[in-house]
Parts: structure tokens; C-alpha cells; sequence
């Protein structure tokens, strides 16, 4: 045991393993530190990287406090058994004196298709060597011209591609081919792109447990594809492929009204090796058979999925099937000019819901509450006897009593159909999702068992990495529906919503909404490929589009939207330390800001706005955007203090990027839209912007717009204007919001921000729980307000909120230099009103907890800092003040007086 005494407080330190803060022998029997969570490309499931030079990362689980890696080697072998061996055929770093542990360069013999690799990684520390257990990964098609598949598809009578209602209907491809191997199979390697979406089978196995795979990109630019390891299911002689192909987002949802790419098709590629060493190759041809009367029927994510069990095709993906009936496939056009490996994980099963409750209305529809709004679609189990035709119907609300309330999901019809073959089965749609929380069953004939019924909720595969808990139960619930927010606006890219008949990746939402994200999902590689998606959308007048992957073409050419683009990419390389995003997009974010400092008026301010603070809290409960002019914040006002923080990042991104002549460029830039703004908008006399809106001020203070010396008086306006009327309230909107929770604890009044948090009454977060929300609304007044635009599943409302109480309630954050948490800052506030916080956040460097409780005047406090780390640790004190210390990796109680 050590003691620690500060001056005024009694501290105690303490090393909860029992050991002490300097290195100690570890526990009998357990190394003092272990390699953990290896990963390729920041993947712990790393199947076809196509990246010449993937980058290897880990972590340490140290069970001794204060460890530094001291060196590292990466040695990558061709076999776990050559690693082994001491081997490395592929690569040896040799010992790198190093303390880096994230996104290390491989740097050995070029890779090779379709071949899994094998690695180790070796860390040398202040408590010791570990070496961790053997990873590996399949590499995909490392080079274009190895593709010999062609693109194949065609069309059907049965298509329908611009109906009149706009809702397109197409039904599933079917295609299959027959192959047969001569010899023994050591190794076969699937590579596919079934667009809009696919699902495939090798002699009736179906490979993989990705859905609606796989990601949705920018269509006419680049196309994904997905690389499986299929060597268990190929074997000798006789074997069969089949591939179902759904319409996803390659074939819009709705014509006209979306950008549609054409109808489905397939390209595959499937490289067998047998263990003579000789290749055979599958490819996607005219040979291939298809046809599109099979049970998947119409499939379109607005609208449903049709699936009629009469039409099923026992054993259409086995050896032999007679395929007479089918036609050949045709050669069809290339999509687009990249065919490129699936990097982000595709999207799977990722949870279940049980339903809460069932009953029978009088017209004999059954009316279902999941209990929860959520993403996905429901499995059933079908006894049999159910009915000929079925239908599910989804909804977030309920109307009435006996029917859903439909308006707000506008035009998307949202029905799943299932007709029956009158035999049991369990049945679960394919190519569709919904967002919903009450569905309405219909054409059965009797009352389904719930014990039948499964939400399975979908969104790509990430790891959890953050748990959050607190003594209010208001932010708790707030808590929960972020939670369930954020996952349900992931179908392989953020969305806005995951209900009507939109769903797009609408840029302004996930400006910081991804930054709070980042605290509870690993969403690294998804939001790597945003970034990436949204380069894509780029014109050549260099206006980005405001929804990525463009399916809606919205070039509105304004700034708060597109600022998403940046900030995303700065929160990878602060959050996960993975700066090549932003490297990547340097330039073409250059070029806009460039054209956009073009619309400089001659005053030097932007005038150009579109959204404006979007979905403020308005005068009266049925609107939906404020039509008065003293809670608006000005469009010029909102794209000149954005544009300012635009350069501030530049500037940022400029010496990370290498782009150092650059910098001076974003200083200029910056002061000369600095000026502009504070000469316009400061009113210097009143110390406020513009109009005094509580956006306008704490935008300008956020971004480091206000003139040195003014702060104080600008926060006054902030807090006069809150407090004015009583308790104070969300007055801000989308922009507004991304920083009022951090701005006002900031500047001091962390008290307010605990009053917002914490609030029941409208506008509140708390006032959407306590109506009903189990996910985020998207208007504050989402219960009154007009349907035409009020989603009960949009994230964009909860601002800085989930940054607020990761960072500042439990305290979990970092320096300004340190990236993806490698010197950590721990300052919890600790709010009248709030008895303790529990939170972790499995960082890239590891596990950080804090945990506090307070007891009477004491904090009792413990955080855990991961090995290889540093922190500076705030510890509270009388007065609101903190004592500021330096600690090294450990697990650590602290006891304080606070009062
Ligand atoms: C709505 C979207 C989204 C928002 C845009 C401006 O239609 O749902 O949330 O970013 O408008």
C-alpha cells in the first residue's frame, strides 16, 4: 500500500490489485502484461484487406500499474507454424525502439490474393516481453487485373422501374452455377459484389453472416466487394454456387425521386486451389443461370419484402439442380470505375428485441409492441396454420388504440408480406429494414405466440466500446435511446433516420453526433468510409454533396452541412489516432474551402446558408422550424463562425498532412474571417453576436471567434438569455446544440448544462422520455408537431450530449496533442444533484474506467488507466477546483473531500 497526501485533501492513492504504483512482480501464474486485441486496419475480424501495406495495432492488459511499451517487432509469416518457428517469411521488423502500438506500417514482401496471412506481435515493457496470441488476415484481390469476372444481370417482365406511385418494384435475382473441382480443395476464396445487395450459398451453405451486404457507396464511382473464406464449403467434384440478389440502394427505392444505378447484378469471383497447387476460377459469366420468380419477391427497404413461400426452390443452390427453366444471364454494364475491397464491416444481426405485448383488435388485426424503437425486421416462427397470406406492418407510434400512426413515414410503405406454402417455418425478410417500435400483423388466423416472434436488430458489426450509467434516471433514459439511436442510424453509412422514406447520409447530422458516438460504438472503419464517401460526392467545382453516398443530389453549396466532412475526419484521428483519413481528403477539402472563400461577400463574410440552427425549438408545438426572427440565428452569422472553425482545422489537418506551406494559408484565411465576422456580427456595446441568440454566442466562443478579452462578457449574454425565463432550456438547434452542453460547463456554469441534461419540460431530452421516446426525436416538439418531417428516430438533437457525459460527468477524455487516448485527461464534474457515475470506454490503447460515488462531503473515485498510457488527472477538491496529478497505467481508488 502507498499514501498519498496532498495538501488539503487526504488522498489515497492505491493500486486496487494490491500491488503498489511502481512496477511490481506479477500475480503468481499471470504475466505482468499480456498483447491483446490485435488488429489489422483497426479490424479484429480482418477479411479481405486489400491495403498493399495494412496496419497492425494492439493493445496491453498489464496487471502491474505504470507500464510502457518500451519496443515492439511485427513479424508476419505465410503460416502460424513458420511463426512458430521464429519464421517470419513475410516480414520481421526486428525490435523497434518504440512506444507506438496503433497503426504500425507493414513493410515486408509484397501480399498476395486471396491468402491468409499470419502475425504476432511482440512488446517489450517496463514490466516485461509479451508476445500475443497468432493473428491472421485474408488479404483480397490486390490487384484490378486479376478480376476475370464480368458483371452479369439482366432484366425481367415482372420488373417494375418507374411506376407511377414511384415505388419501384423488382423482384429478387436468382442466379446459380454449376462448377465441378478435380482434386482436393486446400483453399477457395470467394470475392463478390451482388448489387444493390446479395446473398450467397456454396452447395446450400449460405456464406457469411453479413445482411444487406455490402455497403452502399457512391454507386457510379466505386463499388465494394466482399472477400470470404469459403474453404470449408468447396470440395471435390461436384459443386454449386448461388447467389440471390436483392435491390438495396444500387436500385432506388423510389423513380424518379432518387438516383438509381440500374438493376441488380452480379460480379463473383470464387479461386479454388486444390492441394496439386493448381487454381481453378469461377467467375461471373454468361454461363451463369438466373431468374427472378423465386420466393424473395419485391424487395425495397422504403416499402418491404414481399417473400412467397409457394415459389421456394428446394435445392436451387446445390450440385445438379435442374436450372433448364432459368435463363442465361446476361453481360451488363460495369457500375462503376472502382471495384474495391470492403474495408468497414458489413452490417449483421447485432441484437434481439422480444416483444412486449400482443392483442387482437375487433377486425382481427393483431397489434404488437416491441417495447423499443428499433432497426431491423422480425423473424417468425411459422407454425403452419397461421394463414395464407400475412402481413407486417411497422410503425413508431400507435394513432389509436388499434391502428399505427403512419404520416411520418411519408411515403415508405413499410410491409413485409409473407404468403404461406402452408407448412411450419421460420421466416425472416432479406433485403428490407424498418425503424419502428409497434407493428400491426395481419391474415393471421390465429393469435401469434410472442415466444414465436424475434426483433432482430440490425447495424454494422462494431464493437461496443463505452457503458455509461449515473444516479439520474432521466439521463439514464436519455442514455438509452442515444444508444439506440446511434446503432439504428448505421446501414453501412450514418444515416438521418432509419424509418421514412429517406434514410440518407445526411452530412449536418453526425457533424459531432460522431464524436459522441465514438465514446459507445468502435465505428472507426464506417466513418473512415464516410469520409471517403463523401470526398466521392465532390464536383468539379468542388461543391460536396450535403447527403453521402449521393442518393438524393443535394449540392445546396453551403458550409454547415459539408462541415461534417471535417470534423468527422478530425474526430477519427483524435478519437481513434487514425489520422489517413484526413491525409486522404486533404486536398479535395482544400479545393472547397477555397471555392468557398469565393462567396466571401464584399465584406468578407459567407452569406450563403441553407439550414440555418435546423430544428430549434419552435414557438408552437406544430411547427416545425421557428418563423420568429428573435430565436433564429442568421444564416451568415452560422456560415462565417463555421467557416472560421474550418480554418482552424485546415490549419490543423495542414501539419499532420505534410502540408506545411499550407499553413500560413489557414492562419491568413482564419484571421482575415475572424475579423469579418467580429466587425459585422459583434455587437461590442452589449457584448453579443448578431441578435443574441444563445447559438450565435456559444458558437462564436466555441470556435474561437471572440475578440481576446470579450469572453466573459459574451458568456453573460449566453447565461442572461438562459436563465431569463426561470429554468433554463434548449433554445438551440442542430448547430447550437454541438456545443452548448461543453460550452457552458466550460465557461463555468456546468450547472445550466446539468439543468438542460436533467429537465422533463419541454424542450428537453428529458421531455421526449418522459413522452414516450425510446430513441432521439427529431424536433424537440416531435409528439405535436407536424408528421411531414418528425421522425421518432433521428440523432442529430443530442448535440454534444454524449460527448458531455463521457468527457465532463465521468470525466473521461484527453490532452489536446494526445491522440486516440494515448496521454488521457480524467476531470469528472460532479454536479449538485448526481450521486455517482459509472462509465468505461475501451479506447484504442485500451480499457479506461471512472467510476464515482459520493458519499456526504467525500468523492470516492477509481479510474483505470491503460497500460502504455499516462494521464493527468484531475482530482476535485473544495470549491468547484481541481488538483491536477500525473499518473501512469493502473487502476486507482482516490477519496477527496469535495465539500
Ligand atoms: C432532413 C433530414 C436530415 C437533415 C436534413 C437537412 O430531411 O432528415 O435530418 O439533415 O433534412
Amino acid at each position: 500500500m502507498k499514501y498519498t497526501f496532498l495538501s488539503l485533501t487526504l488522498l489515497v492513492a492505491t493500486a486496487m490489485s494490491g500491488a503498489t504504483n511502481a512496477v511490481a512482480a506479477p500475480a503468481k501464474g499471470k504475466p505482468a502484461v499480456a498483447v491483446t486485441a490485435t488488429r489489422v486496419e483497426g479490424l479484429d475480424h480482418a477479411e479481405g484487406i486489400d491495403c498493399p501495406r495494412p496496419r497492425f495495432s494492439w493493445q496491453l492488459d498489464a496487471s502491474v500499474p505504470n507500464v510502457k511499451q518500451t519496443a515492439y517487432r511485427i513479424r508476419v509469416a505465410s503460416s502460424p507454424q513458420l511463426l512458430r518457428k521464429g519464421k517470419a517469411d513475410l516480414w520481421d521488423s526486428g525490435r523497434q525502439p518504440s512506444d507506438r502500438q496503433l497503426y504500425i506500417d507493414y513493410a515486408g514482401q509484397p501480399l498476395a490474393s486471396g491468402t491468409r496471412y499470419y502475425y504476432q506481435i511482440e512488446s517489450q515493457t517496463t514490466a516485461g516481453s509479451a508476445v500475443s496470441r497468432v493473428g491472421n488476415w485474408l488479404t483480397g484481390l490486390m490487384d484490378r487485373t486479376e478480376w476475370r469476372a464480368l458483371w452479369i444481370g439482366g432484366s425481367f417482365d415482372s420488373d417494375v422501374e418507374a411506376p407511377k406511385d414511384r415505388r419501384t418494384r423488382i423482384n429478387a435475382r436468382y442466379l446459380r452455377r454449376d462448377f465441378s473441382i478435380a482434386g482436393r480443395v486446400r483453399s477457395a476464396v470467394l470475392y463478390i459484389s451482388g448489387l444493390g445487395l446479395y446473398e450467397a450459398y456454396i452447395n446450400g451453405h449460405r456464406i457469411g453472416t453479413q445482411v444487406l451486404a455490402p455497403g452502399p457507396t457512391n454507386y457510379d464511382r466505386e463499388v465494394m466487394y466482399n472477400t470470404f473464406d469459403v474453404t470449408r464449403e468447396v470440395r471435390r467434384g461436384a459443386n454449386a454456387i448461388g447467389v440471390v440478389l436483392g435491390n438495396g440502394r444500387f436500385m432506388a427505392m423510389r423513380n424518379p425521386g432518387m438516383r438509381g444505378f440500374g438493376l441488380p447484378r452480379l460480379l463473383a469471383q470464387l479461386v479454388v486451389t486444390t492441394t496439386d497447387g493448381r487454381q481453378t476460377v469461377i467467375a461471373t459469366d454468361t454461363s451463369w443461370r438466373m431468374m427472378a420468380d423465386g420466393p424473395i419477391q419485391t424487395n425495397n427497404e422504403f416499402d418491404g419484402e414481399r417473400y412467397d413461400a409457394t415459389r421456394e426452390m428446394p435445392g436451387w443452390s446445390l450440385a445438379g439442380y435442374d436450372d433448364s427453366r432459368w435463363r442465361q444471364a446476361e453481360r451488363v454494364k460495369t457500375p462503376a470505375p472502382v471495384v474495391r475491397a470492403q474495408i468497414n464491416p458489413n452490417i449483421e444481426v447485432m441484437d434481439s428485441v422480444a416483444p412486449r405485448s400482443i392483442y387482437r383488435t375487433a377486425d382481427g388485426r393483431y397489434i404488437m409492441d416491441m417495447g423499443q424503437n428499433m432497426v431491423g425486421r422480425l423473424r417468425i416462427r411459422l407454425r403452419g396454420d397461421e394463414g395464407d397470406t400475412l402481413r407486417l406492418r411497422f410503425a413508431e407510434r400507435m394513432k389509436d388504440r388499434d391502428s399505427l400512426f403512419m404520416l411520418n413515414l411519408r411515403t415508405a410503405l413499410v410491409t413485409d408480406t409473407y404468403v404461406s406454402a402452408h407448412k411450419a417455418a421460420t421466416w425472416e425478410p432479406r433485403f428490407t429494414l424498418h425503424g419502428f417500435r409497434f407493428v400491426e400483423l395481419s391474415g393471421f388466423k390465429r393469435q401469434p405466440s410472442l415466444a414465436d416472434i424475434q426483433g432482430r436488430v440490425v447495424y454494422d458489426r462494431m464493437a461496443t466500446t463505452g457503458t455509461f450509467d449515473t444516479s439520474d434516471p432521466t439521463i439514464n433514459a436519455v442514455y438509452h435511446c442515444a444508444v439506440w439511436g446511434i446503432r439504428g442510424n448505421y446501414r453501412g453509412i450514418p444515416t438521418d433516420c432509419p424509418q421514412r422514406d429517406e434514410r440518407l447520409g445526411w452530412l449536418g447530422d453526425h457533424a459531432t453526433g460522431s464524436y459522441g458516438a465514438s465514446y459507445i460504438y468502435d465505428a472507426h472503419q464506417l466513418y473512415a468510409k464516410w469520409v471517403r464517401d463523401i470526398t466521392l460526392t465532390q464536383r468539379a467545382d468542388s461543391v460536396v454533396s450535403d447527403i453521402a453516398p449521393r442518393y438524393w443530389s443535394v449540392y445546396s453549396d453551403n458550409v454547415t452541412w459539408p462541415m461534417a466532412w471535417y470534423t468527422v475526419a478530425a474526430m477519427l484521428d483524435e478519437q481513434y489516432g487514425d489520422s489517413q483519413p484526413l491525409r486522404e481528403a486533404y486536398e479535395p477539402m482544400k479545393k472547397f474551402m477555397l471555392h468557398l472563400k469565393n462567396r466571401y461577400d464584399d465584406h468578407g463574410i459567407i452569406t450563403r446558408d441553407v439550414y440555418g440552427d435546423w430544428c430549434l425549438p419552435p414557438e408552437s408545438p406544430e411547427l416545425i422550424h421557428s418563423k420568429d426572427s428573435t430565436r433564429i440565428t442568421r444564416g451568415p452569422v452560422l456560415a462565417t463562425a463555421a467557416y472560421y472553425r474550418l480554418c482552424r482545422l485546415m490549419e490543423r489537418f495542414a501539419g499532420i498532412a505534410g502540408k506545411t506551406a499550407d499553413v500560413a494559408l489557414w492562419q491568413e484565411m482564419g484571421r482575415e474571417t475572424r475579423e469579418a465576422f467580429n466587425r459585422r456580427f459583434y455587437h461590442a456595446d452589449k457584448g453579443w453576436y448578431d441578435n443574441n441568440t444563445v447559438t450565435a454566442n456559444i458558437l462564436a466562443l466555441r470556435w474561437g471567434l471572440v475578440p481576446e478579452g470579450e469572453a466573459d462578457r459574451v458568456f453573460g449574454q449566453v447565461v442572461a438569455k438562459m436563465t431569463a425565463a426561470g429554468t433554463p432550456h434548449i433554445s438551440t438547434g442542430v448547430l447550437g446544440t454541438q456545443e452548448i452542453m461543453r460550452g457552458l460547463t466550460d465557461y463555468g456554469r456546468g450547472d445550466i448544462a446539468y439543468t438542460l441534461a436533467t429537465n422533463r419540460t419541454y424542450p428537453s431530452w428529458g421531455f421526449m422520455t418522459d413522452h414516450g421516446a425510446t430513441t432521439i426525436w427529431e424536433l424537440w416538439n416531435g409528439d405535436t408537431a407536424n408528421p411531414r418531417m418528425n421522425s421518432g428516430n433521428h440523432i442529430m438533437l443530442l448535440g454534444d450530449l454524449v460527448i458531455w457525459y463521457y468527457q465532463y460527468l465521468a470525466g473521461i477524455g484527453q490532452t489536446n496533442d494526445s491522440r486516440g487516448y494515448s496521454h488521457i485527461r480524467l476531470q469528472p464534474r460532479i454536479p449538485e444533484g448526481l450521486s455517482h457515475v459509472n462509465a468505461t470506454h475501451r479506447s484504442p490503447y485500451g480499457l479506461i474506467e471512472s467510476r464515482w460515488r459520493r458519499d456526504g462531503n467525500m468523492l470516492h473515485w477509481q479510474f483505470t488507466i491503460p497500460a502504455n498510457t499516462t494521464a493527468e488527472v484531475c482530482i476535485p477538491q473544495r470549491g468547484g477546483t481541481y488538483d491536477t496529478r500525473h499518473y501512469g497505467s493502473g487502476t486507482y481508488e482516490v477519496s477527496t473531500a469535495i465539500r
